[in-house]
């Protein structure tokens, strides 16, 4: 139906269907008849027809892979293209709450007084949206292994060299054969746009600046091959994949990722559903009218008061197991990373089946809660490996990466000296760019490179080959008790957890 032919319809006609007996909704400059599927979008009904008969591309963009409605919508629902000059403008009431964010916003500091990671997530959370923040920064239950994902760095301490000439440092290194210039890769987040317009390519122009690796997240609020083709010439990026239930849509995604160039395929394996994030779920219970839920309950299906989270994973296999690993290992020849492996079995599973590496992830938090953290995990794993299969690392064949927690160069190498091969920071960028777009990214990637050139002068390590176990005591990592009295992550920007709100009387 695309192109030349299309049918051009009014916004008037477009505005005559504006019931849930007739919806049709415009998002970026289509006509879709979204009637009968009003009580199968994963966001609920009500959000729909909020928009039924208008424009509804401000509220789709975020929240919506660009996709979205072209893989959900038979095509003879793809009714044709609205003529532009014809459109009502949808009214956006600005919210004297809204007024006092952008006011907040324009009043957020210069970056040259953002000295390390923590200021970017707090001043992220005082200028963000509340649904974005709420999105960005949740965690499963009751977030304890969120917390416990930084404060595992706490519990592993330096022993570091003396009278070694650091007067040159480098700290760059490779991943899975590729060159990064410090040993962390951004790792995939999604609906980028939720924060920032740019969304996800604010990650790829500093990936580029910075010679690191962006890696791709299959729920990119940027269609994949809008970050592909932004991407500098030879820059390298991964794909993280979310296996779809209808696999040849996974089949064609992949294929198409790696006739795209991309260099590696992380399989996100511990989300067969996305776990229960309340801060997320609140936000978008809080949204709606609680008199209203009730009345509507009869009529829609699906349960949203689920956030964020819900509204976009219902397309994720519940069903993936080891016995799919052959199947991708036969459709693509990009190496193969499981990505949220929490044991030494599972990561030696991997490794006898022939794939290119695990990452250690417990999904920043947002998945079991009381998973150990990745760090911990690393300590197990590269004790198993190497007892029942001989490997040392970090290994250029089986390669080990972790996630989770981490806000300083310091943390990275902790891992970097216990084995792995680099770690992946997610959130932070997330924080970076809704404050500050692109120039956030730039500075945080500044930021941690100032972080590693002191801290290899202060470890008395020239190289990360001379960042060895030897360098660490982590001799307590097991032990799940944190002995700080205070830590500014959690004391100034972690958010506690609300409680269900008493109705107003
Ligand atoms: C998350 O919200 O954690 C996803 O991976 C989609």
């Amino acid at each position: 139906m695309a192109g030349q032919d299309e049918k051009v319809i009014s916004g008037k006609e477009v505005a005559q269907h504006n019931s849930r007996e007739s919806c049709w909704i415009i998002v970026h400059g289509k006509v879709y008849d979204v009637t009968d599927f009003l009580d199968e979008h994963p966001g609920g009904s009500k959000i729909i027809l909020k928009y039924a008969g208008k424009d509804a591309t401000a509220e789709y963009d975020p929240i919506h892979p660009p996709d979205a409605i072209t893989t959900h919508l038979p095509p003879e629902k793809h009714l044709g293209r609205v003529d532009p000059g014809t459109v009502e403008k949808v009214e956006v009431q600005i919210t004297d709450q809204e007024k006092e964010r952008q006011q907040r916003l324009a009043n957020r500091p210069p970056l040259s007084e953002i000295l390390n990671l923590h200021d970017f997530e707090y001043i992220a959370r005082a200028v963000m949206p509340e649904k974005a923040w709420a999105y960005y920064s949740s965690a499963a239950d009751d977030e304890i292994t969120n917390r416990e994902n930084h404060a595992a760095y706490h519990r592993i301490w330096w022993r570091p060299r003396i009278l070694r000439d650091v007067t040159h440092v480098d700290f760059s290194t490779k991943i899975l054969g590729h060159p990064t210039k410090m040993p962390l890769y951004i790792t995939a987040t999604a609906l980028g746009k939720l924060g920032h317009p740019d969304g996800e390519l604010n990650l790829t122009r500093a990936a580029a600046k910075h010679g690191v690796i962006q890696m791709i997240p299959t729920l990119a609020s940027c269609s994949f091959d809008e970050l592909v083709d932004n991407a500098k010439p030879g820059q390298v990026q991964f794909l993280q994949l979310y296996v779809n239930k209808d696999r040849s849509i996974t089949e064609k995604f992949v294929r198409h990722a790696e006739q795209r160039g991309i260099k590696a395929l992380f399989i996100t394996v511990d989300a067969p559903q996305l776990g229960r994030r309340e801060k997320d779920m609140r936000q978008k219970f809080d949204a709606e009218d609680p008199a209203e839920v009730t009345e509507n309950k009869q009529q829609d299906k699906v349960d949203r008061s689920q956030g964020a989270a819900r509204a976009i994973s219902s397309f994720i296999d519940p069903g993936l197991d080891w016995k799919d690993i052959p199947w991708f290992q036969k459709i693509t020849k990009m190496p193969l990373i499981l990505k949220g492996v929490q044991c030494w079995e599972d990561a030696l599973q991997a490794y006898d089946m022939g794939l290119a590496g695990v990452v250690l992830s417990n999904h920043g938090g947002r998945q079991l809660d009381f998973s150990r953290s990745g760090i911990e995990v690393l300590v197990e794993v590269v004790r198993e490996l190497k007892k029942q299969r001989g490997l040392n690392f970090p290994n250029e064949k089986f390669q080990l990466f972790v996630d989770g927690g981490v806000r300083r160069a310091n943390d990275v190498l902790k891992a970097i000296a216990l084995g792995a091969t680099a770690v992946g920071v997610g959130r932070p960028f997330l924080y970076a760019f809704s404050s500050y777009g692109f120039e956030g990214v730039d500075h945080a990637l500044n930021i941690l490179h100032d972080e590693f050139e002191m801290n290899m002068r202060l470890l008395g390590a020239r190289n990360l080959k001379e960042v060895v176990p030897e360098m660490v005591d982590a001799s307590s990592l097991q032990s799940h008790i944190v002995a700080v009295p205070g830590d500014r992550l959690y004391d100034s920007n972690y958010e506690s957890m609300q409680h269900a709100r008493l109705r107003e009387v």
